[in-house]
């Protein structure tokens, strides 16, 4: 009966030998796994690096363009600025804007502005909108600039749009 109990026990001492070391090298599979994982992770952080460096290479480049508008006669009327990028915003663009006096006169011919315009991922363009001051004056035409500045995730292009106030009150000053 000893015996028996004996090797009984021999057996199941085996057995837990053999189930602690099956644990090991579960363990230690596991750890192989996490490893390739952490290694996996880690390459795939290297190639996104990689490629963002890529495309930030490749940063669109901003425009914008010139308006002329004839001026009214009463209240104002809106000049419509368009700032472009020669290709879609992969992240969010953003560009600072700032009326500068010409011939046109802020707080006279037109009002001063200033501000930031934003691009979303995926734009193209945005807008951005003058206020003109309409009059029955006989005068030539006028011209006020906005200049871009401080581009963010896009490179300078075509930074000074031009505005011209058409004169519409039918003087031969006027051209
Ligand atoms: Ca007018
Ligand atoms: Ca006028």
């Amino acid at each position: 009966m000893k015996i028996i109990i004996d090797v009984f026990a021999r057996h199941l001492f085996r057995a837990k030998i053999d189930a602690s070391a099956n644990s090991n090298n579960l363990r230690h599979a596991e750890g192989v796994v996490n490893i390739s994982s952490l290694v996996r992770s880690i390459c795939g952080l290297v190639v996104l690096v990689c490629a963002g460096t890529l495309f930030g290479a490749e940063l669109p480049s901003l425009a914008i363009n010139d308006v002329s508008i004839s001026e009214g006669d009463h209240g104002v009327v809106l000049a419509v600025f368009t700032v472009s990028l020669s290709v879609p915003a992969a992240e969010e663009v953003s560009v600072r804007y700032a009326t500068i006096d010409g011939s046109a006169k802020a707080g006279l011919d037109y009002t001063f502005s200033n501000g930031v315009v934003k691009l979303a991922p995926g734009d193209t363009a945005a807008k951005i909108v003058i206020l003109v001051e309409s009059d029955v004056s006989v005068e030539n035409n006028r011209e006020f600039f906005i200049e871009l500045s401080d581009p963010k995730a896009a490179t300078s292009g075509r930074m000074r749009g031009t505005g011209t106030i058409i004169d519409d009150d039918g003087s031969s000053a006027s051209k």
